[in-house]
């Protein structure tokens, strides 16, 4: 059995972390990701026949039975995943009841999964209805974005418009646009309910003055995603309270999505 520190998901998840931390997006607990992984990858490092524990899900993941992650754990800080993977990350594999998740390495102080668990596998099994190859769920508190929630209208067409057009790749990076919950209670079912009704139709959704919901296929596309929606938060912030003497035009946004061949939100421009 190899040593599962020297494993690629822990390494990228050590590196991630450590990354979100530096840019001030997870301050303390803040944030947390939950990486689907491969059944043949994790038995290279753990033997999948012992369970350290079970610790109840609160909710029915069964179409994620048998489905291995690493999550990161509740009340644990980005900022000390790097130097301490073990304490700070689990890897689990659903129970077949879907209500039991089995612990097979970390969590080492006898912690759980993040606080956000639900809404994690919730989104989990509403993206992989879209997208078989989604992987990755990814919570974040994006300094930029946040702060553009306390200024900027929260109606997704408006706020996906505006990120759109404060970078000019922002419609490739994220064409489906930016999915908004309106303020919710954390922690619970029912932000994770709400959470993955968005994921159906967006791979960004924003709690509103609360922070971000990313999915997709790997951990370096998932960060990509919320870093340039938090780049285009960032533009925005700097540049609000400024005239505003240019802006890239809608058609401008057409071409771009025509020329990267994107399925985009026609909707969310302003086309006459
Ligand atoms: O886990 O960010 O939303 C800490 C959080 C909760
Ligand atoms: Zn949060």
């Amino acid at each position: 059995m190899k040593d599962i520190l020297t494993s690629r998901f822990v390494e990228e998840m050590r590196r991630t972390t450590a990354n979100m931390y530096r840019l001030g997006w997870d301050e303390r607990n803040g944030g947390n990701i939950s990486y689907m992984l491969d059944e043949n990858e994790v038995k290279e490092y753990l033997d999948v026949k012992k369970t350290i524990r079970e610790i109840p899900t609160g909710f029915n993941a069964l179409p994620l039975a048998g489905k291995y992650f690493i999550v990161t754990g509740t009340g644990k800080y980005f900022k000390n995943v790097d130097v301490d993977p073990e304490t700070n990350l689990g890897v689990l594999r659903i129970a077949s009841d879907g209500e039991t998740a089995q612990l097979l390495w970390g969590f080492k102080d006898g912690g759980k999964f993040t606080s956000e668990f639900p809404a994690h596998m919730m989104s989990h099994i509403a993206r992989l209805k879209v997208n078989p190859e989604n992987r990755v769920v990814m919570h974040s508190h994006p300094t930029n974005l946040l702060a553009m929630n306390f200024v900027h209208e929260l109606d997704e067409k408006k706020l996906t418009h505006t990120l759109w057009e404060m970078c000019t790749e922002c419609i490739v990076v994220f064409p489906d646009g930016v999915g908004v919950l309106p303020w919710m209670l954390c922690g619970t079912n029912s932000i994770g309910e709400a959470t993955a009704e968005k994921m159906k139709e967006f791979r960004v959704v924003v709690w509103a003055l609360h922070g971000v919901y990313g999915a997709g296929r790997s951990l370096d596309e998932t960060f990509g995603l919320i870093e340039t929606v938090e780049k285009a938060a960032q533009i925005y912030m700097l540049t609000a309270h400024l005239p505003r003497l240019n802006t890239i035009k809608d058609e401008d946004m057409v071409k771009l999505a025509e020329l990267f061949k994107v399925e985009y939100r026609k909707d969310f421009l302003n086309l006459n």
